[in-house]
């Protein structure tokens, strides 16, 4: 996102208080790093940091975010749910939701959710959540949503940058075959968190579960459950608990709750 682009959003923004404030960087570390101290110094809800390029973009577990310049989308939205902490994993749900709402306004035609906080495109990842919670006591104090979007990778440059996760990654150009406007694909993105998040506070877990759910690949599929102590087992899925947790068959017929790690369907 150059600053060209910025004005370019701030003229398409229709929403409340999703992005109303946004701290745009050509350059950060990680735009979650630089949301979190926006945040301990009290910005308000809905306030967001984009970067056109992460130096450090963050996955789960220290993993590392590839974010090359000039072509994606790296954005984190400031939350404050009164929710106790507990809940917070709902908020990643949500934003998949929303991912894959706005994947399909753009034209993507199957995208789907990959448990826990992927989306996917024809079995390769297209965008991650990152969701970083700070509480106060027994509730939440903030939340930030991390996004990362491949938008306008080409899968020459997917190769070059991403070396082992290339294949399993993809962008929304190489779906579509086209350049997609990144303004134009925030503004929308921003517009499907605010609806998500409302109607989250109205109407509660129970329907964001359903409509996680509705969007999920993994329903019934044959899964490898990497734990994060290492170990790996191999079950089916079968939804997921009230906390986000995926839960697994295993063999033997006990249901297993995966709180982290990855899951792959085989
Ligand atoms: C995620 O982690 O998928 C969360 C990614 C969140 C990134 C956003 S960008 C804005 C905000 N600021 C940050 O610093 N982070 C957030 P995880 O499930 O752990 O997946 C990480 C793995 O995905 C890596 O180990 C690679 O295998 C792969 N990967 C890395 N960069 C990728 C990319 N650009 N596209 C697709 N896959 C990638």
């Amino acid at each position: 996102m150059t600053s060209v682009m910025m004005r370019k959003l701030n003229g398409l923004l229709r929403t409340e208080n999703i992005g109303k404030v946004i701290h745009y960087y050509d350059e950060a570390d990680s735009t979650n790093s630089v949301l979190a101290k926006l945040a301990e110094n009290g910005a308000s809800e809905g306030t967001a940091v984009i970067a056109d390029t992460q130096t450090r973009g963050r996955g789960r577990l220290e993993r590392k975010w590839i974010s090359p310049p000039g072509v994606n989308l790296y954005i984190s939205i400031l939350l404050r749910p009164s929710m106790p902490p507990g809940e917070s994993p709902l908020l990643t749900l949500l934003a998949s939701i929303a991912l894959v709402e706005t994947l399909k306004k753009t034209g993507v035609e199957k995208p789907v959710i990959k448990w826990p906080n992927d989306v996917q495109i024809g079995g390769r990842k297209v965008a991650g959540v990152l969701t970083e919670m700070r509480s106060k006591g027994e509730s939440v104090d903030f939340v930030i949503l991390g996004i990362g979007v491949n938008i306008n990778m080409t899968r020459a440059q997917i190769n070059s940058e991403m070396r082992e996760a290339s294949r399993v990654a993809t962008s929304v150009k190489e779906n579509l075959g086209k350049d997609i406007e990144r303004a134009k694909f925030t503004a929308d993105m921003l517009a499907e968190i605010e609806i998500w998040y409302k109607s989250f506070a109205r109407r509660g877990k129970p329907f964001i579960l359903k409509e996680w759910t509705d969007r999920w690949g993994g329903q019934n599929r044959r899964v490898r459950v990497h734990t994060e102590d290492k170990n790996t087992y191999e079950g089916t899925a079968v939804g997921i608990d009230g906390d986000g947790h995926l839960l697994v068959k295993t063999d033997e017929e006990n249901t297993v709750k995966v709180i982290a790690g990855d899951v792959t369907v085989i």
